[in-house]
């Protein structure tokens, strides 16, 4: 078996290199290092790295070589700047998708799998989303994440290829920057109470999210390559938090009381999120999910 993961160099990624590797896998990063990081992979016999960008198609030709299975995750990863600049982003999520997905095919690669996103069910009408939940992207991500999922299933209907969408809801861990704007809560608010600042809540702090530790995702993404299962799948713990929950557990795994500052709602969020995994738990066979505080322990523990 050989691996092939774009994207592999980021956060995500490097995390499901190190599960691969761990089973005795060879595997190949495929990365452009926009927002990966070389630093992000150990060095090891079975891990090669090519530097590249998933919308040259040659480079992406070259990369398949030799691969049995894709994990395809290199994205612009940006909400915000999917709405400042659609075209750029879709330059990346649909021309470089497309790219990696038709070079799959006519590689004869047996399985891929690609990141989509909890952004295509934007507001949902009902709790908890379950995949049959209808699509109704907020923006040109969330859109670009929803034509890829058809696209694959477009692809397993015309050239029989095997996808799977892996719908990520919020994911945080060692490895996530916290200095963008575009970070997570989890990695800002870690960041700040370390540097003994203040949290920002956007609102009361009674939203929730489904936060999921990285490490469980890679274990996901690992399933999701061994498994059969097409269509799409959500990748989530299936328990809810709000965010001054969030704070406090934080709080008493750091043993620092976080000073918590209330400002104006964030346009354009979300108020609650809460997944159905029942896919992922019976079809991928993926259970034991880090309890929170587990997870925010690791990544303090990590960043020390
Ligand atoms: C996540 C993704 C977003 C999009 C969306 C789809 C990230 C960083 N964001 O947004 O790109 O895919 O899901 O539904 O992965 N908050 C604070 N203080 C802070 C930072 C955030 O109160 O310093 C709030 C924020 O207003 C929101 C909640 O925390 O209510 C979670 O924010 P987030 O950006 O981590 O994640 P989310 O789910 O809004």
């Amino acid at each position: 078996m050989t691996y092939l993961l774009t994207g592999g160099a980021g956060f995500i990624g490097s995390h499901t290199v190190d599960a691969l590797l761990a089973r005795g896998a060879r595997v190949r990063v495929f990365d452009n290092l926009s927002t990966g990081r070389r630093e992000n992979l150990p060095a090891h016999p079975a891990l090669e790295l090519m530097v590249g960008d998933i919308r040259d198609a040659d480079a992406v030709a070259r990369a398949m070589d030799g691969v049995t299975h894709v994990l395809h995750l290199a994205a612009q990863v940006s909400v915000a700047a999917s709405v400042d600049a659609p075209c750029d982003s879709a330059s990346h999520n649909l021309t470089g998708f497309l790219t990696v997905l038709d070079a799959a095919r006519r590689a004869g690669v047996r399985r891929l799998v690609y990141a989509s996103s909890a952004a295509v069910y934007g507001t949902p009408a009902r709790l908890p989303i379950d995949e049959t939940t209808p699509a109704a992207p907020l923006s040109p991500y969330g859109l670009e994440k929803l034509v890829n999922d058809q696209y694959a299933q477009l692809f397993g209907a015309l050239y029989g290829l095997s996808t799977l969408g892996v719908r990520y809801f919020n994911v945080y861990g060692p490895r996530q920057d916290p200095r963008s704007p575009y970070s997570g809560v989890i990695s800002i608010f870690c960041d700040r109470l370390r540097g003994g600042e203040p949290l920002t809540l956007h609102g009361d702090g009674r939203q929730t999210r489904d936060f999921i530790y990285v490490g469980d995702v890679a274990r996901a993404n690992v399933a999701a390559l061994d498994a059969t299962l097409t269509g799409v799948c959500n990748v989530a713990t299936g328990h809810s938090t709000s965010l001054l929950d969030l704070a406090a557990t934080l709080g008493a795994v750091s043993g620092r009381a976080p000073a918590l500052r209330f400002g104006p709602p964030r346009a354009g969020d979300i108020r609650d999120s809460a997944a159905d995994n029942q896919r992922l738990v019976t079809a991928l066979g993926v259970t034991g999910f880090a309890p929170l505080a587990d997870g925010l322990r690791r990544l303090w523990d990590a960043a020390a």
